[in-house]
């Protein structure tokens, strides 16, 4: 197939060859081959997302990125994929289900021993899952237009995923920032492939957060601070992920015992009621985080936790992130002489000055308790949000 030269010089597909000619064919025919290899829903949306312009400017300025300096480099591509790959003029918009069986968010929760993690992290790096998918379509693609120019995105570069997920009809940005879907909630992933043919373009997701405000309320660290806003400095995902060095003290209880990521603000969203549980065996959990201690996973040496993380995105929090993170959930939890001694032994051995600030802590935390042993360790906020985990997601609770 050839290639024509625009009127602005790009070299988008041309339409006219006789094997891309039905592109609405096409564009049913990607949807197909792209839920046969999983994904739950295919969108395609043209590449002007302009409108974001202000909305990421102000989130920036506000410095709501926190230490994400990737987040404030190249805004110029952010608002203009075919800068970040020429001659882009659709993106195939896709997603895919992560939330694993028998979830068991609220026991999970409400026991203060064991660590807490997101359940998008129990099982592969979604990354390599949804990236060898999207090339497999591409490929796919290819063999029936021959002057396909594609490349896959998953979060692996400055791409407005939300933005472009709503224009391509799979879900609207909800008031805590993340994509949720009428029939979905939002317990999935999302992924673009780039492309150079001018497929038809599906409507637009609708905004159906009406009044609730659930997620807004429920956040441990009001990191949601405006509908639709999130202060990337006071999320738990982000302290527990992202932030390197120490954690600051204002945030610590708040954590409880979520030791890599938070889901708190899908936990209540109305829409999860109707989610569906992956099918993606990549996804299920690890069977050495699955209702593992806070002291089982905090005794791991750092080979070990190498060897159990490998293929898990867990691993990139490095095991100085892993050691703190559990620290200041077994700070969090109810006294327990086993955690006790297992921080003390931890602190004994301790080279680096941010696990001991925090070993610290914990260690002064769990020696109140023992004498203060009437002292309730959970808040209402928590007890509140475990009810509505089991009166609102009675299968996943
Ligand atoms: C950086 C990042 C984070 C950061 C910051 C998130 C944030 N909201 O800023 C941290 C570490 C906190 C984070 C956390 C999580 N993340 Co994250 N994250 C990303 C990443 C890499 C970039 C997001 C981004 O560009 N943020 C910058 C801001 C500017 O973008 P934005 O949030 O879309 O901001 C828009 C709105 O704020 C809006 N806006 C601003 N002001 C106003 C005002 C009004 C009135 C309106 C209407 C709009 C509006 O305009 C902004 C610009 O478009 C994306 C992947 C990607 N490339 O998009 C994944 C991504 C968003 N994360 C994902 C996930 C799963 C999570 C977590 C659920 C993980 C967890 N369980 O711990 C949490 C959820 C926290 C939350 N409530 O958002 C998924 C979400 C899937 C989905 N269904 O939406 C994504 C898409 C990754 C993926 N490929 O699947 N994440
Ligand atoms: S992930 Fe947790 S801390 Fe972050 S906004 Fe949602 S509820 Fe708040
Ligand atoms: S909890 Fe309510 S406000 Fe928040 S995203 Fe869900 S529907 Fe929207």
């Amino acid at each position: 197939m050839s290639l024509i030269n625009s009127t602005n010089g790009s070299a988008h597909a041309n339409v006219n060859d006789s094997s891309c000619l039905d592109l609405l064919a096409l564009a049913n025919n990607i949807k197909a081959w792209g839920k046969a290899l999983g994904f739950q829903q295919v969108g395609v949306c043209d590449i002007d997302v302009s409108q974001q312009k202000p909305m990421l400017e102000a989130y920036l300025e506000k410095g709501y990125h926190a230490s994400m300096d990737y987040l404030a480099r190249n805004v110029d591509k952010r608002l203009a994929p075919e800068k970040l790959h020429p001659n882009t003029c659709r993106i195939i918009s896709v997603r895919m289900n992560y939330l694993p069986p028998e979830a068991q968010f609220a026991n999970n929760l409400k026991n203060d021993k064991q660590a807490y993690i997101s359940r998008y992290a129990l099982g592969r790096d979604y990354h390599k899952v949804m990236r060898s998918r999207l090339k497999k379509l591409g490929e796919r693609i290819k063999q029936h237009c021959e002057a396909l120019d594609y490349r896959p995105f998953v979060d692996s570069a400055p791409v407005l995923e939300h933005a472009i997920a709503q224009k391509a009809g799979l879900g609207w940005t909800g008031k805590h920032t993340l994509t949720l879907n009428e029939e979905a909630g939002s317990w999935f992933f999302l992924g673009e492939l780039f492309v150079n043919i001018p497929l038809p373009l599906d409507e637009s997701a609708q905004e159906n957060c009406g009044t609730c405000t659930a997620c807004i309320s429920i956040c441990p660290t009001q990191a949601i601070v405006a509908p639709y806003q999130l202060d990337a400095r006071r999320c738990i995902s982000y302290l527990t992920i992202e932030h390197k060095g120490v954690i600051p003290l204002v945030y610590r209880k708040a954590m409880g015992n979520r030791i890599y990521g938070c889901d708190d603000c899908q936990l209540v969203c109305p829409w999860n009621r109707y989610a569906e549980v992956t099918q993606e065996k990549d996804f299920f959990a690890k069977e050495f985080l699955q209702g593992a201690s806070l002291v089982s996973l905090f005794e791991l040496t750092k080979l070990e936790f190498l060897e159990k993380t490998q293929g898990s995105p867990i691993r990139r929090i490095g095991y100085e992130s892993w050691q703190r993170n559990l620290s200041i959930a077994m700070g969090n939890a109810g006294f327990d002489e086993q955690i006790l001694s297992s921080l003390q032994r931890a602190l004994s051995c301790a080279v680096s000055d941010v696990l001991k600030e925090h070993f610290e802590w914990a260690i002064a935390e769990q020696k109140t308790r023992k004498a203060n042993p009437e002292k309730a360790v959970s808040t209402r906020q928590h007890e509140r949000l475990i009810r509505i985990v089991q009166k609102g997601l009675p299968r996943d609770a």
